[in-house]
């Protein structure tokens, strides 16, 4: 197929609403505008040191983190674009402490939007993959200034997710709850265009991807699974094992998309009061939101993520996604473990 006859992302969403149902016209506007938030995130990212945005902003965000100037810039894109289309009640981020309430000269409208405006900021300076994650929720009924808690709602309620990969190419994947579907960005045409749908995860793998170097940290069914995968051929498995680890959740992700494997973050004793890394609003939602309508499974190790009831904005999970057999075992392992 040419470049010229690929569907666009406008009228792959305008055929969503008119022939399938699907969506209505402020959820296409709201989706329009995100990946149009995205493009000009990707752009910033590919200018990378001309564009003076590598390196620390000497800030922090509400996790303790320093902030990179991309995620600033990043944040600032989605607000800036986000908040004046009527279409939104609130909009949060993991740069931000709070909700940002919409400006009173705009109108609201009846979505929340979420998002990690720049995920795998440490990859920022070495030019390494980053990406956008974002989850869309109904706004409570009857709230006039939706905060914290209009947002805490579990995955199972979202109405669409999807992220941007800003990467050799930069892509969009996008689900509504039918299926996930994949768009590259033809930069001199200036649009994203479709180039996969329905994407599936193979159910068995061989690859998976852990950062290796927090295992003394780790709880036993961790380890035991870990152990196991690497002694491959020899081992109980019967079968030799691979890993990545790019340290971007939007890259591995991708990867998995793409030619099947396991996601982990498990929780680990480094500290203790932390029950993860990853964020459950606006990383592991909407990540297992598309792993699931990909035929693959997403859990903290005990439960199914898109079920667990959120208690906070920024509050942090153990992830366990992709491959349906291998998240099924792990889990199988931890549950073991409790019982
Ligand atoms: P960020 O949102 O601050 O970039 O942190 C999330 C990232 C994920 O993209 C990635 O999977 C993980 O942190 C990497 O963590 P580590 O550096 O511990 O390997
Ligand atoms: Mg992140």
């Amino acid at each position: 197929m040419s470049d010229a006859t690929r569907i666009s992302l406008t009228r792959f969403l305008i055929e969503q609403q008119r022939e399938h149902g699907q969506i209505n016209a402020n959820l296409r506007l709201l989706i329009e505008v995100v990946a149009r938030a995205c493009k000009r995130i990707s752009i910033a990212v590919n200018k990378g040191a001309l564009g003076n945005i590598l390196g620390s902003a000497d800030t922090e965000n509400v996790q303790g983190e320093i902030q990179k100037k991309l995620d600033v810039v990043s944040n600032e894109i989605l607000l800036e674009d986000n908040e004046w289309g009527g279409y939104l009640a609130s909009l949060a981020s993991e740069e931000m402490d709070d909700p940002h309430s919409i400006p009173q000269h705009f109108p609201k409208g009846e979505y929340l939007l979420v998002f990690d405006p720049l995920d795998g900021s440490s990859n920022i300076d070495v030019n390494i993959s980053v990406g956008t994650i974002f989850s869309v929720l109904r706004a409570p009924e009857g709230v006039e200034d939706p905060d914290e808690s209009a947002f805490l709602q579990p995955g199972v309620k979202q109405v669409a997710a999807g992220y941007a990969i800003y990467g050799s190419s930069t892509m969009l994947v996008l689900t509504f709850g039918q299926g996930v579907y994949a768009f590259t960005l033809d930069r001199v045409e200036g649009s994203f265009k479709l180039t996969g749908s329905n994407l599936r995860i193979p159910e068995e793998t061989s690859e998976f991807a852990i950062n290796m170097s927090n295992m003394r940290h780790w709880q036993a069914p961790m380890k035991q699974y870990i152990e196991e995968l690497l002694a491959g051929k020899t081992g109980p498995r019967g079968r030799d094992f691979n890993m990545r680890w790019v340290a971007s959740m939007v890259a591995d992700v991708h990867r998995i998309l793409t030619r099947g494997g396991i996601f982990i973050y498990p929780r680990d004793m480094k500290d203790p009061s932390k029950p993860g890394k990853l964020r459950l609003m606006y990383e592991a939602n909407p990540m297992s939101f598309i792993v699931e309508q990909a035929g693959g499974a997403a859990t903290t190790g005990l439960e199914r993520i898109l079920d667990l009831q959120p208690e906070k904005l920024h509050q942090r999970v153990p992830v366990f996604l992709g491959s349906k057999a291998e998240v099924e075992r792990v889990s199988q392992y931890h549950r073991d473990a409790q019982a």
